[in-house]
């Protein structure tokens, strides 16, 4: 049995419930199987990939909180502390009804990749808990909030494991467990980032992942010889990632034709109107069918996703598995010659198996969605030395990052013979530091 299989084998007996974290290990062993092949002697002497599949810690808790009526509850927090060979912990909450430690697992292991292509020093780590803010007051989801850090505040950080947002935490969650470690522990530090920028948050975090995303595309399709603007392209989701995906590829030049949300997708052929979404679902907290109100010409598909739409570009921006292998054969077949992933993991494995097989532009998540952590490692950097930067000097190092990682991305893959397989390239360009880092320190 190959080293790869023997590991996976393995983890597959110690950890049978866990279905999501399982596949992620799986496609990212298999991926990493060239350099693997390459070191094998090396890494076997060093348990490495035994340790690189197991996280370093994971605390769970519960999460208790009264709700407006005064009725208790009790939900389940994670903080998941995957690999810190070359930087703290760092990783986003996601507070979500399907969050589970699988889940999380998922996630974390995917940081690490991600945050090692950032070529800043940041570890791997995710957490978040089983709530639902949806339809939560703002004074039950600062209960919740409050809760929850009275008991994560004892395992962060600014130097141990900085958290940070995801699916269901922005800005008013951040801040609301911003406070709350601050009063418990008494340091104004940046434990936490996407902070307000009255407490020190960074210009362009919240914009930051979405506007990465298009940087990235930018640069792969020109790298291809075409341009983005003109070309229709086709979003799900319409939180953050999604929002701010849209307004950066309106800017240059690109037509948006579709967003998401859990129940279903508008279809705009005039182009998404993104100051109606934002009042939406930034003002309102609503929901995207909400769109139709002010723009009747659109349309709205209940309980549906918008891969079914003609389109050049798909940038899945909502969750995890969104698009199975029919739906990527449907993108394809309708003409879409360019996929990137602002959400983690949205592909599933047969999606991705058909993008590779139709040699379309296939960017996955680890390496374009990046832009988010990496403006949150810029925030630790601006709070340690107590300064703020402007927006259009974070902007500009985002923009950096995003072509580097595309252009080391793609070096890998070359160097390892997979010329224009992303895959290969993202995650064995991630791993290469962290091995080397995990080498180097000898057995932790
Ligand atoms: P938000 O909570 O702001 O928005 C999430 C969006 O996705 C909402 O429109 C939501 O709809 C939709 N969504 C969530 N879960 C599901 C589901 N199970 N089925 C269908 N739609 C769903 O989160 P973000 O925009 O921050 O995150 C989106 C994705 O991007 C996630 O995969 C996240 O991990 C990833 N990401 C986020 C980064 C960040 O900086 N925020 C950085 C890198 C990646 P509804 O409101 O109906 O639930
Ligand atoms: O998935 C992600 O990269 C995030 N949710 C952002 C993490 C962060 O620390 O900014």
């Amino acid at each position: 049995m190959s080293y790869v299989s023997e590991v996976y084998a393995e983890l597959e007996r110690k950890h049978a419930n866990e279905a999501e974290f399982l596949e992620a290990v799986k496609r990212i062993l298999e991926s990493l199987q060239p350099i693997v092949d390459a070191n094998e002697e090396l890494y076997r002497r060093n348990a490495l990939l035994e340790r690189f599949v197991e996280p370093e810690r994971i605390i769970t808790f519960r999460v208790p909180w009264t709700d407006d009526k005064g009725v208790n509850h009790i939900n389940l927090g994670y903080r998941v502390q995957f690999n810190s060979a070359i930087g703290p912990y760092k990783g986003g909450l996601r507070f979500h009804p399907s969050v589970t430690q699988s889940i999380l697992k998922f996630l974390g292991m995917e940081q690490i990749l991600k945050n090692s292509l950032t070529g800043l020093p940041i570890g791997g780590g995710k957490g978040g808990a089983d709530f639902d803010p949806h339809g939560k007051s703002d004074a039950e989801v600062m209960r919740f909030c409050q809760s929850f850090m009275t008991e994560l505040y004892k395992y962060i950080g600014k130097d141990v494991d900085v958290p940070a947002g995801d699916i269901g935490v922005g800005g008013r969650e951040v801040a609301y467990m911003y406070g709350q470690y601050k009063r418990i522990t008494n340091l104004y530090e940046g434990v936490l980032t996407g902070k307000g920028l009255s407490f020190g948050g960074s210009l362009a975090r919240p914009e930051a992942t979405g506007y990465g995303l298009i940087y990235i595309v930018d640069e792969m399709v020109r790298t291809a010889g075409r341009e983005l603007a003109g070309k229709t392209v086709v979003i799900s989701g319409s939180g953050n990632v999604a929002q701010y995906a849209t307004e950066k590829a309106q800017q240059l030049g690109a037509k948006v034709v579709t967003l998401s949300d859990s129940d279903g997708y508008i279809y705009d052929p005039d182009g998404i109107r993104l100051d109606i979404v934002k009042e939406i679902k930034q003002v309102r907290r609503g929901r995207i069918r909400e769109y139709l109100e002010a723009v009747p010409t659109a349309k709205y598909v209940e309980g549906e996703r918008p891969w079914g739409i003609r389109c050049d570009i798909a940038l899945p921006c909502a969750t995890q598995n969104e698009i199975n292998g029919t739906q990527a054969g449907q993108l394809i077949k309708n003409g879409c010659w360019c996929v990137a992933e602002g959400a983690n993991m949205p592909s599933d494995a047969a999606a991705v198996d058909a993008f590779l097989a139709a040699k379309i532009l296939y960017m996955p998540g680890k390496a374009a969605n990046a832009g988010g952590v990496a403006v949150s490692a810029l925030e630790m950097s601006q709070n340690s030395e107590r300064l703020s930067w402007s927006f259009e000097e974070v902007d500009g190092k985002l923009r950096e990052i995003m072509v580097n990682i595309y252009r080391n991305v793609s070096e890998t893959a070359a160097r390892y013979g997979y010329e224009g397989n992303f895959v290969v390239g993202a995650n064995i360009a991630g791993f290469e530091k962290v091995s080397n880092a995990m080498i180097a320190q000898g057995l932790v």
